[in-house]
């Protein structure tokens, strides 16, 4: 598959996906596919030596010597257009996690207040965790009383000007200075897209240097700011995960079921319809239209977030959304916000599927609209499922439906679980980890994350490095797309331990009873990783800062602005990152040493593009046993450990928590 990407010769190595498109060829059907393969990116954009910021241009800076010479109408050279580029990307990427966790923390507050009702705290031990780490007293305080607090403090978040972001001090000492030597803590998350837009406004910020550290001052209010407090106020309402079976792929589709397919990003309509779903009226309403019942699936970050909390299948990530409507089965397919492809408005048209907008900042003109309002919230949800019911009678039987089944899949590895799994609710820790590590049983650590993209073959990058990966015993981490990706290959599963991983991480995987990748959640669980490398940097014996552990991180098959932030905030958190793809600053060398060799001077980590999936394994092992020789950690060998403590399996922690229990 990666020789036939190199080729061009494949479009996706998800099995199911393929019969569909197969399909789709056979009748006629074009999706983003094949449109990525007739349309060639813009060679000038792509590189980022177009600027369009005013309009005196847009100005192309091409030629010869254009990195000396070429400038825009404004005198604008090509490492500032470049940078500039760049830095309203990252802008961009933290704007929209960061404005998710905003409607997160206006549910939060409502629900506490209880101008909501359809919507109650859920793990008040998290509310408490939380509460604590914003210097919330919580003694005496009810769970409601405590939840508005600290949803009123996350807002102050949003429009601090001033001072530090709340979960700045959930860094590593030695970061956080890192960070304040030069002058890259976010203030405030919304000052901090505002600065960075003006900053790249026409006549302000011209030097590339200073564009590119506002990049990871913007990006940092991403990581530890939108996303961090996003995945925790999803918790505190929802549950903070822990692992469940499910299942992935197309293959989840019902030909005898009302399938709704909910898409996007905000987990809070998706929870709604996911607890009406099984109400015994609706399962009636759906049976009187001549269904069997209603089958709720999940796609893109809605299905990470409904998988790794309640088991619901995934119909796959971005790329799989046009292809659910020509399974000819989805009755509806219901989005919120980000990585909507505005094409399921066309395909729609073909089929009887009804696409339903949810959210007025997101409408489609092909689609049905129907706004969602927390205060009616479950109302709404049900609207919704009887509106799909009704639609189940009018499936033509144009379409793919007879696809093949879908994979098993154990996901929900919260930090929380992480720390159970390796020692129980009494000994939770990172001490195994770093200990399995530091003995070279496991190689270390790669975070596999973000899209896809159809200039690269579906999944291909991410099915080659991860099984790669745990070939040489590095424990892979996944969200977002990439997690999806995993989970319809069939790879997030224990058993994946015993027949593709190296022998150390395979006794690791095998002790402690899980797969050697573990599904994380959703894109803005990224923040989950960020949370992990900190644990385990205060674990001990792996230094004492993120850019000291033998770790590295991945978006092999990226396309969104926010990936990008996601990429900025792990380089400035210390992580070496790559990307695979062209670099988006490729024009301007000056640009590509910046994030390079001086993002490495001042914050110990870099940003890197790397177009070829074999290209970056390389880089990624040499990264990896780069930090294991800093740490005069012993050579890796595979099958040869040094020693270690010995880890507890699931047996020996149920009888420690007991014993414990009853003292
Ligand atoms: S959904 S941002 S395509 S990971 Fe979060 Fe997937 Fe990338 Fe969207």
């Amino acid at each position: 598959m990666i020789e036939d990407k190199q080729e061009g010769n494949a479009q996706t190595a998800d099995k199911v996906a393929k019969e569909i498109l197969d399909w789709g060829h056979a009748h006629g059907i074009s999706t983003a596919f094949d449109r990525a393969q007739h349309l060639k990116p813009c060679p000038i954009g792509h590189s980022g030596a177009c600027c369009k910021i005013c309009f005196m241009g847009p100005c192309r800076l091409v030629g010869p010597d254009a990195e000396e010479k070429a400038a825009g109408v404004c005198g604008a050279t090509l490492p500032v257009v470049s940078a500039r580029n760049f830095l309203r990307m990252c802008a961009a990427g933290t704007a929209a996690h960061s404005d998710h966790a905003r409607d997160m923390a206006f549910t939060l507050l409502e629900a506490s207040t209880g101008e909501i009702s359809d919507i109650q705290i859920k793990d008040e031990k998290k509310l408490r965790k939380v509460a604590g780490i914003l210097e919330i007293p919580t003694e005496g305080k009810t769970k409601n009383e405590l939840g508005k607090e600290v949803a009123l403090k996350i807002l102050t978040n949003f429009g601090q000007q001033k001072g530090e972001l709340s979960y700045v001090k959930r860094a590593p000492k030695k970061r956080q200075e890192i960070w304040r030597k030069w002058g890259i803590v976010p203030r405030g998350i919304d000052r901090e897209i505002a600065e960075a837009m003006h900053r790249t406004n026409m006549g302000v910020d011209q030097d590339p240097e200073n564009l590119m550290m506002a990049a990871m001052k913007v990006s940092l209010a991403d990581g530890w700011g939108g996303c961090m407090l996003s995945t925790d106020m999803t918790d505190i309402l929802f549950g903070t995960p822990s692992p469940v079976h499910s299942t992935a792929s197309l293959g989840v589709m019902k030909t005898d079921e009302v399938n709704i397919v909910v898409h996007g990003h905000e987990p809070t309509l998706a929870e709604m319809i996911v607890d009406v779903s099984t109400e015994k009226e609706l399962v009636d309403y759906a049976k009187s239209k001549g269904a069997k019942g209603i089958n709720l699936v999940g796609m893109c970050c809605t299905a990470n977030e409904i998988l790794t909390r309640h088991g619901i299948p995934s119909a796959g990530g971005f790329l799989n959304q046009e292809l659910a409507l020509m399974t000819g089965m989805a009755e509806a397919i219901v989005v919120d916000v980000q990585c909507i492809m505005p094409a399921i408005g066309q395909v729609q048209k073909k089929f009887h599927t009804k696409v339903i907008t949810t959210s007025y900042k997101g409408k489609m003109i092909d689609a049905m609209h129907i706004q969602y309002d927390e205060h009616r919230a479950k109302d709404i949800a049900r609207e919704i499922i009887r509106l799909a019911c009704d639609n189940y009678p009018k499936r033509s039987g144009f379409g793919k439906m007879d696809s093949a089944a879908a994979s098993p899949v154990v996901a929900g590895f919260s930090h929380e679980y992480i720390a159970y799994m390796q020692g129980g609710s009494f000994r939770g820790s990172f001490r195994p980890l770093n200990d399995a590590i530091m003995a070279g049983r496991i190689r270390g650590v790669a975070a596999l994350v973000g899209c896809n993209n159809p200039r690269t073959a579906q999944d291909s990058f991410f099915d080659y490095l991860a099984t790669e990966f745990i070939k040489h015993d590095i424990l892979v981490v996944s969200t977002g797309c990439g997690a999806a990706a995993f989970a319809k290959a069939g790879y997030m599963t224990p058993e994946t331990a015993l027949e593709h991983a190296g022998p150390g991480l395979k006794e690791v995987c095998v002790a402690i009873g899980i797969p050697p990748m573990l599904h994380l959640g959703s894109c803005v669980d990224n923040s989950r990783i960020l949370t992990i490398m900190t644990q385990m940097t205060e674990e001990g014996g792996l230094g004492d800062d993120i850019c000291d552990l033998p770790a590295i991180g991945i978006a092999p098959e990226w396309m969104s602005e926010k990936a990008l932030a996601i990429g900025v905030y792990f380089v400035a958190s210390g992580a070496h990152i790559i990307f695979g793809s062209e670099s988006p600053v490729e024009a301007s060398p000056i640009v590509q040493a910046i994030k390079h060799d001086l993002w490495f001077k001042r914050v110990g980590a870099k940003l890197e593009f790397i177009p070829d999936a074999r290209d970056i394994l390389v880089a990624s092992l040499a990264a990896i046993d780069a930090k294991r020789d800093a740490l005069k950690l012993k050579k890796y060998e595979p099958g040869k450990f040094g020693a270690e403590r010995v880890l507890m399996t699931m047996e020996d922690r149920r009888k420690l928590e007991k014993e414990t229990a009853k003292k």
